[in-house]
Order: C-alpha cells, then structure tokens, then sequence
C-alpha cells in the first residue's frame, strides 16, 4: 500500500514510523510519502492560506498549492485504478471500523489534512476528477487541525492490511470487528492483586465456560456502555433469527 500525506507539518506524521506501522514501512509492506505542502505555494512568503471570502473569523486554506501537490502525487501514480484522497475535516463522514476496512483494500491513499478554518471548497471539487474523495471526521469533536486524524486514520487501516500485524486472531477478536460488540475484559498475573482476585471462571481450565463468560462480559458491558452499539446488535440478531 502507498500514502500519501501532505500538510504544512509533515514532522507531525513521524510518529508512524514507530511500532507496528514502522516496522511494515521497513519491511516494505507500506509506502509512507511525507509531503511539505508549502514546497508547492510559490509566492514570497510560501503562503498557503487568506482571509475567507464573504468575511468572517480565521484564515482559509488556498486550494492552488493542494491542487499542485496533488498533481505531483498522480504524476508519480502508476496504478491502473484512481487513488483515494482523503480530507479529514470535522464535517465529514464518520470514520469506523466499516470504513477502515474498506480503505485496507486500496492500494494508494493520499491525505489532505487542512489546518485554519479548513481548504477551500474548489479543491475537492477539482480532486474528485482525478481521485476517489472522501471527506472523513473521527469524532465528534474538535481538532486545530486534521493530522492527528491522519495518524489515526492511518493506523486504523493499515493495521488492517494483511502482514501488518503478526497475530491475525487479535484483529478477529477486537471490538467492532465482526459482530461489533465491545471487548471482554483482560487479567493477567497475580491472581490475587492489592485485593482483588482474577474472576474464578478464567482460573477453572475449562474452555467453553471462559468462553461463555467473555460473551457475557461483551454483552454486558456494550449494553452498559453503548447503548447504540447494543441497539444495532439486537436488530442485526433479529434480522438472524427470522
Ligand atoms: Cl478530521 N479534523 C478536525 N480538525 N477536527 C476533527 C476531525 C478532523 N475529526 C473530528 N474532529
């Protein structure tokens, strides 16, 4: 897989060097391009925003340098099918699990995070010519800008993409894969610790009773905690049973 991420703080995405994504960079799994957007504003100062038009607070981003890094992007594109581009900004659609997977079968993401009060709107505009575009959030909150997103974007998907992760069963296991229920929770050694003992079921040997247990754990706990999660699980199970 190839990425792609462009930002007026490319630093920002050192982090993916560490870790499971730096090891799959190193072992050429993944293809991560860090692309310094001011390289492609021209003017003296390598200006990338200005006031927004129709007035108002802040700064907008100007879509001419975007537009021209994006095209040095394709320019060095030698795949058959239309990259993806990805605009993380808060009023986008929502980033899950569904769209992480998804976005694990593509072979060439390219990340176009904004900072100020966003890109110019033109910009997606003119991308969706060349790129399949995505504008993705990952909460509903607030950033001062959207690389954090791409970080975790990033690694959402690209945990996914096969050889990435060495233990395949841990991603079948984890929450909202498969049924999208939460996880059970986890204990290791001592048994007894500051005095409080490790649940009894999970000492006993016996598989199917664990088994049994952690199901329950997950059941509880989404109902508890994720009364949405919970909901769409009932319905799905409905729908099983009919
Ligand atoms: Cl993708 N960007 C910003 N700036 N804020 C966010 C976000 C993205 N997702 C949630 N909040």
């Amino acid at each position: 897989m190839r990425i792609d991420a462009i930002s007026i703080f490319p630093e920002f995405f050192n982090v993916l060097d560490l870790s499971l994504i730096g090891k799959a960079q190193r072992d050429g799994l993944l293809q991560l391009n860090r692309i310094q957007l001011r390289d492609y504003a021209f003017d003296r100062h390598h200006s990338v925003d200005d006031t927004p038009t129709g007035g108002g607070a802040g700064m907008v981003m100007k879509p001419e340098p975007w537009a021209l890094a994006l095209e040095d992007v394709l320019a060095s594109d030698d795949a058959a099918v239309r990259p993806t581009l990805i605009i993380p900004t808060p009023s986008g659609e929502v980033f899950t699990q569904r769209v992480a997977e998804e976005l694990a079968g593509r072979q060439h993401l390219v990340f176009a995070p904004g900072r100020f009060e966003g890109i110019d709107e033109r910009m997606s505009h003119w991308a969706a010519e060349h790129f399949d575009v995505r504008r993705m959030s990952i909460g509903d909150y607030v950033l001062n800008g959207g690389e954090s997103a791409v970080v975790v974007m990033v690694e959402a998907i690209t945990r996914l993409v096969p050889g990435v992760i060495g233990n395949s069963e841990s991603l079948a296991e984890e929450s909202h894969s498969g049924e999208g229920l939460l996880e059970y929770p986890v204990y290791t050694k001592p048994a007894q610790w500051r005095g409080e003992a490790v649940p009894e079921v999970l000492l006993s040997g016996d598989h199917a009773k664990i088994a049994q247990w952690r199901r329950e754990q997950q059941l509880q706990r989404t109902r508890k905690i994720r009364p949405d999660l919970w909901a769409k699980y009932v319905v799905a199970q409905e729908m099983a049973n009919e």
